[in-house]
């Protein structure tokens, strides 16, 4: 069916929603209002019409998440609301299928999924592959979750002890809770990283001459309670209550310090998908991890030159900026556009996935990617992960193809780390800038 949502399932929410809301306590009164009624629970959508940019960027703002972008339809994440909303834009909505259930009771991924790991499992292998290699990787705390779980990170290079004078590069995954498989895009290149030096030529040298940050996660709360009852929420955002309101949660990549809520490309409402949080950097895992970026400014220049942040699901890699759809302007000159682009397009090369401006899906504000060139001046890239539609499992696809899926960006991750002494030398201007 192309269900317009009903006028009578809406107002049948909304006194559900206002009957859990009396029953729980005179405390914070809640404008925006959705208690956590499971009439509330977001849906998948298939979203017919849409074929630019700007109406992309107008489905966004009524605080859908956009999860699927095609040549004339998008999929959302959306409360119901949200759909209706979406609906009244003029748009065909069609309800998906939702994820897999595997019965009340389960703690971690479901058996058929055993594969990806939760967060004990993740903290296991970043112990064993510090334990194992000790003179090429060490565990650092960045800080810790809302929920007080570490915001680990793993520093990898020879000698990893001496803080050397290398170019370092940062690779930051999960910032959105249900996308899994960018904590195995991390699994594998710690794997890579340590189990290869010494014997593939590249990862050796690459070892040898960066400096290498990896953080497995960023949201770990997010994850966390995205598999905590046997069957996938569709969550993105953190895990942070917010004032005054019954939703709980900040989209952490709408949250970072750079043109935060500009554009029309997050939301102020609580409830949405992408809430941009109260200020700037109210994520504590946002601000701990700025920080942490922040702490590599040394002797006044930012150590850190090149990055990316993994996220599903789409195969694409973005760069900035997200926050308009101008590819140059103040803080973006010709040539750093220009860098950008011919080292996307060259990893794109080797992976397969389609290379472009973030800004051509729909228009993002307050976004790791946006932050970390236009404050810290770090060449990076989102790469939004396997599958390329919502046929592939969207956001949770089988264990079976983690080893694919993750080691297909194995060339591309060598070739930013390649280029992470210069990354003009990608468009021939080496002996101008660097
Ligand atoms: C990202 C990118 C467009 C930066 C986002 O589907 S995703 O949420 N992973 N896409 O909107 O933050
Ligand atoms: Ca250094
Ligand atoms: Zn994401």
């Amino acid at each position: 069916m192309h269900a317009r949502r009903s006028l009578a399932a809406t107002a049948t929410a909304a006194l559900l929603l206002t009957t859990a809301a009396a029953g729980t306590a005179a405390a914070s009164p809640a404008p925006d209002s959705p208690a956590p009624a499971s009439a509330e629970a977001p849906g998948r959508y298939l979203v017919a019409g849409p074929d630019t940019a700007e109406e992309r960027t107008e489905i966004a703002a009524t605080g859908a998440a956009v999860d699927e972008v095609n040549e004339d339809s998008v999929v959302v994440t959306a409360a119901p609301g949200q759909a209706d909303a979406v609906a009244g834009l003029g748009h065909e909505v069609t309800p998906l299928p939702g994820p897999g259930q595997d019965g009340p009771g389960a703690l971690d991924f479901p058996p058929s999924d055993s594969d990806y790991h939760d967060y004990a499992e993740l903290t296991d292998v970043v112990d064993k592959t510090v334990a194992d290699h000790p003179d090429i990787a060490a565990k650092v705390s960045v800080g810790s979750s809302h929920e007080g779980r570490d915001l680990m990170a793993v520093k990898i290079t020879s000698d990893v002890a001496t803080d050397h004078d290398r170019p370092e590069v940062l690779f930051t995954h999960s910032q959105h809770a249900r996308e899994h498989l960018t904590v195995e895009m991390a699994v594998y290149l710690l794997g890579m990283l340590t189990d290869d030096y010494g014997t593939d030529p590249r990862v050796t040298e690459m070892v040898d001459t960066r400096e290498i940050w990896i953080l497995p996660n960023l949201n770990p709360d997010g994850a966390e309670h995205d598999i905590s009852d046997g069957s996938y929420k569709s969550w993105r955002k953190n895990r942070q209550p917010n004032q005054g309101s019954w939703s709980v949660g900040t989209d952490l990549n709408r949250n970072w310090d750079y043109n935060w809520g500009c554009c029309g490309g997050s939301s102020s409402s609580p409830s949405s998908q992408t809430y941009r949080g109260a200020s700037p950097e109210s994520a504590p895992e946002v601000r701990q991890v700025a920080d942490f970026v922040r702490s590599r400014v040394v002797g006044g220049e930012q150590q850190i030159t090149a990055a990316i942040d993994f996220h599903t699901y789409g195969e694409l890699i973005l760069w900035p900026y997200g926050y308009t759809y101008d590819e140059t302007g103040p803080g973006m000159s010709r040539d750093e556009y220009d860098t950008h682009a011919e080292l996307g397009r060259l990893m794109a090369g080797s992976n397969g996935y389609t290379p472009q401006q973030s800004s051509d899906l729909y228009i993002t504000d307050g976004t790791i990617n946006d932050w970390l060139w236009g404050e810290q001046r770090i060449f990076n890239y989102t790469f939004e992960m396997y599958p390329s539609s919502h046929w592939g499992g969207g956001f949770y696809p089988g264990d079976e193809i983690i080893p694919r899926e993750t080691s297909r960006n194995r060339e591309a991750v060598l070739d930013l780390l390649g280029y992470a002494d210069c990354p003009y030398r990608v468009i021939d201007k080496e002996d101008e800038y660097c």
